[in-house]
């Protein structure tokens, strides 16, 4: 009855360094208080946690920008020991589960993804694509970068010598955007030379959720027969329903359309790995950050099997 694996594996990540706002690194700590644990087990999955990984004694007291990069060495270093932990629990034949922190952190999770399903593909659910290179990025933050480390995309032989295990393991073919509605000039530029394929807000106004994600899944997936790893930055939700984000932008998916995308995934029996990211709970008042947490929590057990019926 349970499609895919039936043992979740928690990968918690207190960790910020993608990004200046504090308080990221207390998401996951938050979506774990919130109860997702015995959620998912009242969904029927084994759940493994053995408590949120520890990246403070990643040693980081000396770490000057390298070119426009910020926080390049322990960015790198958490990444790594993310990959090692996803790749560890995908081999397994669990489900990890990775609770943010920053989306720099899917460079980790993707990698540690396609150590085990070198045929996966992606599909991210956003409000930014993350696709700046070492040349384009205008902030310098990377948690606006992982995509073009994971694809190799050129404009990156300026990235630090530090990303060198970063594997350029997804091909532009394999990931899909949605939700897509902030995206820098230079962003732009790069999806369009790469034919890489975006459903931004006007789509989903357009077309429609459903049809939004039978055409993503069209473009990744065609004969439904490729592990999908899920990277779903909550800021993709429109502000009004996911307040606690480090970068709110408005316009975004409504509360059913963030979950269908969850759901839909589900059915397909082909969901591998998913990422919850961005939840920064200090980035608002009581009431608008235990509503971003119980979303997240809430969009975590529709990709994992919570039927409406
Ligand atoms: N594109 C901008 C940059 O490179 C903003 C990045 C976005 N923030 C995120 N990631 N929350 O999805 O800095
Ligand atoms: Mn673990
Ligand atoms: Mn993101
Ligand atoms: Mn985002």
């Amino acid at each position: 009855f349970l499609k895919g694996p039936k043992t979740a594996s928690i990968v918690g990540c207190p960790f910020s360094g993608g990004q200046p706002k504090v308080g990221v690194d207390q998401g996951p700590i938050h979506l774990v208080e919130a109860g997702l644990i015995d959620q998912l087990k009242e969904l029927g999955w084994n759940v493994k946690f053995d408590g949120h990984h520890q990246f403070e004694e990643i040693n980081t007291a000396n770490d000057p920008p390298i070119g426009k990069l910020k926080n390049p060495r322990y960015v790198s270093r958490v990444c790594q020991s993310v990959a090692q932990a996803v790749g560890e629990h995908a081999k397994n034949g669990e489900l990890p589960v990775t609770l943010g922190g920053d989306h720099s952190l899917a460079m980790g999770t993707i990698s540690g993804t396609f150590e085990a399903h070198p045929d996966a593909c992606v599909i991210w659910v956003d409000a930014h694509a993350d696709i700046n290179t070492a040349e384009t990025t205008e902030s310098g933050n990377i948690h606006g970068m992982p995509v073009s480390f994971l694809l190799g995309l050129p404009g990156n032989d300026h990235k630090p010598n530090e990303f060198g295990w970063v594997k350029p393991v997804l091909r532009t073919d394999r990931l899909v955007y949605i939700g897509l509605r902030d995206i820098d000039s230079g962003e732009k530029k790069i999806l369009k030379d790469n034919n890489i394929r975006a459903f931004s807000m006007h789509e989903v106004d357009k077309y429609g959720i459903g049809k939004v994600v039978e055409m993503a899944l069209d473009h990744v997936n065609p004969n439904r027969d490729r592990p999908i790893h899920l990277s779903f930055d909550v800021d993709a939700l429109d502000p009004s329903v996911a307040p606690s984000t480090g970068t709110p932008v408005r316009g975004g998916l409504t509360f059913r359309e963030g979950h269908y995308i969850c759901e839909a995934l589900w059915e397909t029996g082909l969901l591998v790995a998913l990422d919850l990211m961005e939840v920064n709970p200090s980035l608002a008042d009581d009431v608008s950050v235990q509503q971003t947490v119980a979303v997240g929590c809430s969009l975590v057990r529709s990709a994992l099997g919570e039927t409406l019926l």
